[in-house]
Parts: structure tokens; sequence; C-alpha cells
């Protein structure tokens, strides 16, 4: 990418190319575990960044990070979580907005990987995955959750360490998302939403435009991974946050929001550890991030 654009002398280490005179914004998509020290040496050179999710690897780990922003005094931060962007859930957030169907009472998610990283185990289910569903349910819906339960399936023999998750949560507003997370579902990549409200449904379409039938079958393609599946987001993501780093303002998921995810997701955690429903208490969100 350098020699693209005739950049010379590059440095290897993160933090030194993020200082670079040459680097006007950065995007962070290195390891999870890097993310956060990244996103702080952007703040201190005073570089937007758009980092991939999470925003760091525990609450307190945000908080610094939220805390620095602030000390900066400029929104630095959006976290790439690129649902928010995707038409399918841009058209199920306006018809919240618009009360179309009257107010909603459920979302039903399911994230089904076809396999699973070598890496991934039950708990990173959660923070890795359902923290899709997190982040998007907290956009669609307007509100933070107040409740986290979680029950789980014995192991597939596909994956015997990994157990499948079902999520529940209820939101401030009285909305109760569930989610089925089955990362090792062998068929394909399948992200499924429905919104149901009061009068009617709101439902993510099959993404593939076209239907199939051959050799006696009738069926869509199902993509393999999740960058084909969320293509259109990826891009809309990308193009949104250049247009407003490039205009002086903000745009999707920001450093709150990566707090936000992050707690909820821990709360998801103590929930399946202990099979109790657990209270997700937030702090008090700062002025800062309205
Ligand atoms: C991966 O890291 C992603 O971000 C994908 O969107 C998600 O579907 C997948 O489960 C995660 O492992």
């Amino acid at each position: 990418l350098a020699d693209n654009y005739g950049l010379r002398d590059v440095p290897e280490d993160g933090p030194a190319l993020v200082r670079h005179p040459a680097i006007d914004a950065v995007i962070v998509a290195s390891p999870d575990e890097t993310h956060a020290d990244l996103v702080l040496e952007c703040i201190t050179a005073g570089k937007p960044v758009l980092v991939e999710k999470p925003l760091a690897g525990s609450v307190q780990g945000c908080g610094e990070i939220m805390l620095a922003e602030q000390k900066k005094g400029k929104r630095l931060v959006q976290v790439a979580y690129m649902r928010r962007f995707d038409p399918g859930y841009l058209a199920m957030r306006q018809a919240v907005v618009d009360a179309s169907y009257g107010l909603p009472l459920f979302l039903h998610c399911i994230h089904r990987n076809a396999v699973a990283p070598h890496f991934m185990t039950s708990d990173l289910v959660i923070t890795n995955s359902v923290v899709h569903e997190i982040d998007v349910g907290r956009f669609l819906l307007g509100c933070e959750f107040v409740s986290a339960l979680v029950v789980s399936p014995r192991a597939s023999s596909k994956a015997p360490s990994r157990q499948p998750q079902f999520v529940v949560l209820e939101s401030a507003s009285g909305v109760v998302m569930d989610v089925e997370a089955f990362v090792d579902a062998q068929y394909g990549y399948e992200v499924r939403a429905e919104l149901v409200c009061e009068e009617g449904t709101v439902s993510l379409a099959p993404a593939p435009p076209v239907t199939l039938r051959h050799a006696n079958r009738d069926g869509i393609v199902v993509e393999p991974i999740w960058l084909a599946r969320f293509r259109d987001a990826y891009g809309g993501l990308l193009q949104a946050w250049t247009s407003a780093v490039t205009e002086g303002r903000n745009c999707g998921s920001s450093a709150w929001d990566g707090y936000a995810a992050t707690r909820t997701a821990d709360a998801c955690l103590e929930a399946a550890r202990s099979g109790a429903r657990v209270a997700i208490e937030l702090e008090r969100k700062p002025a800062f991030y309205d």
C-alpha cells in the first residue's frame, strides 16, 4: 500500500506509523489485543481512527480511551461495527424510528459461521461474534440493554470444545432480543434478524440477488464468510468514515458505543458462567458522546 502511494521508509512499528507525518487518519485492523494501545496513540497524535471491534479488551481499557478522547477535547474514535451501515439493518432501524408497525416487542437473531477460527472459544463466541448483535441491537432499539441471560446446548461434535450460545437480552425500553450464536454451522455463513412489532414484523431478506433451481433443488447461495455477506456494509462503513473525517464530523459507533458493547458482553459472559440473569449497569454517559 505504501508503494502504491509513494511512501518511502515506512516504519514497521505501529505507533511510529501512527505518528508518521504522511498519515492523516488510521484504520486499526490488527489483532484484537493491539487495538487499545494503537487507538490511544491515535488520540495522542490527534488523528481520527476507525478501529475494528473490540475497542479494547476490557471495560477498563474502553474507559481509558474515553477519558483520553475527552481530555483531547475532540471526538476521534469510531468503532467499526459495520452492521449499522448494512442496508437491511438501516431499513429495520427506519421502521422503528417511524413506528411503521407499532412498538417493537422482540428482536430474534441468528448468527452462524460455517467454521470458526482456531482461536475461537465459547467466551469469544460472545465477545467476538454476539457483540455484533449487541451493538446493532442498541442501534435499532435506541437504548441500552439492562439484563442478560445465557443458556448453551451441548457442543457440536464438529467442535467439541466450543459451545453454541443462546443469549437473551432485555432492553431498557422493554424489548427482548435473543441471539442464537453457532460458529460451527458447516453449511455457510448466515445472519438473520426479525423485529417483531405490535402490528407487523420486519426481517432481513436473504442477501443473495438471485434464487437458484437445479437438479430438483430450489434455493439461494449461502455465503461462506461474513466479508461477502456484509460487502455493502463494509463499503458503506468505510465511505461514511472517510467522508466524516474529511468533513470533520462523527458517524457510526463512538468510543461510548464500544464501551457499552464491551460492558454488555461482559455481563453475557457472567450470565453464561452463573446460569443466572445478570443486571447490566453502565457508567453515566458523558455529554461528550451525545
Ligand atoms: C468475526 O470477527 C466478525 O466480525 C464477523 O462479522 C462475525 O460474524 C464472526 O462471527 C466473527 O468471528
